[in-house]
């Protein structure tokens, strides 16, 4: 009896999950996060903890509905049924069960969480190339870094709306151009307030904050195209036009578009000079000490 009921179960449930999983696009695949596997070699990992994630989840709280509905039914009053039904107290195996399990879940969730967090933050000693990205209100400069040579870089304005329509000019999107099958590491300083760097499908965000440096570090694969890039903290009343594309290119086409730069003469590294809020350690020892240099009623 018990083997046959146990059959009737497990064969159609065995169906659904082999026609879930055979039917599942790629975007279902990846939890429809916006990127493909291999973009970075960081993408795959947020991949599986966002997936894995969800399917736990999804049978918590399958389990729990499921729980809730049956005892809702199973237990419903009967006719002729009055007052109060048996009251369940100190059910010890069932308070440790309702206490163990949700710590184990949070542990659980927290282990991967660390373990994935600290492979992504490792610095990579070496890298093919290092670049610096100053967030500014409301553009972005990228300064490329050259082995044995100057810098060169690139400085943005902010987008502009075309005119007739007052929709934003794609055309005006400031560019960072990437090389792929390349180890990369990223510097990122902000020239006045907190901006953060958001390349959308490197599924990775990171904060710019003034006076403080950050750094991402991920290796490209060798996917070229051109990817949605934005800024991802309120920074002011243009924090929603400050957008840039991410270009990746062949190390070849890298090297020829920084090689252009220079031709354009963009040669040197723009650094925190050119910062609005260069913060107190950088202030003009000559400057007019009657002027009031702290920030206190500017309203920011
Ligand atoms: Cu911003």
């Amino acid at each position: 009896m018990r083997n046959r009921r146990t059959r009737l179960i497990a064969a159609p449930l065995a169906v659904v999950v082999a026609l879930a999983l055979a039917g599942c696009t790629q975007a279902q695949m990846q939890g429809f996060l916006p990127s493909q596997p291999g973009l970075t070699n960081h993408v795959d990992r947020i991949m599986g903890l966002w997936t894995t994630s969800w399917i736990v989840l999804l049978a918590v709280g399958l389990t729990t509905w499921g729980l809730m509905i049956w005892a809702a039914v199973a237990y419903r009053r009967r006719k002729g049924q009055t007052g109060l039904p048996v009251q369940l107290r100190y059910h010890m195996p069932m308070e440790i069960f309702f206490t163990i399990v949700p710590l184990i879940l949070v542990a659980g969730f927290f282990a991967f969480t660390a373990r994935d967090q600290a492979i992504i933050e490792e610095p990579i000693e070496d890298p093919d190339y290092s670049l610096t990205v100053y967030g500014k209100r409301w553009g972005w400069d990228f300064v490329y870094e050259r082995e044995g040579q100057e810098p060169v870089h690139y400085q943005s304005i902010q987008v502009q709306n075309r005119p007739d329509s007052g929709q934003l000019d794609a055309s005006t999107l400031p560019t960072l151009v990437l090389p792929t099958s390349s180890s990369i590491e990223i510097t990122l300083e902000s020239r006045d307030v907190a901006h953060s760097f958001w390349v959308v499908d490197f599924l990775y965000k990171k904060d710019m904050l003034p006076g403080v440096t950050n750094h991402m570090y991920f290796e490209t694969g060798d996917q070229e195209g051109i990817l949605a890039g934005k800024c991802a903290e309120l920074c002011g009343e243009y924090h929603a036009s400050m957008l840039f594309n991410v270009e990746l290119v062949s190390p070849e086409e890298y090297d020829a578009y920084l090689e252009g730069l220079e031709q354009q003469g963009f040669v040197g590294p723009i650094d925190e000079s050119l910062n609005t809020n260069t913060g107190d350690e950088n202030i003009d020892p000559d400057r007019d000490e009657s002027v009031d240099t702290t920030n206190e009623g500017e309203g920011e």
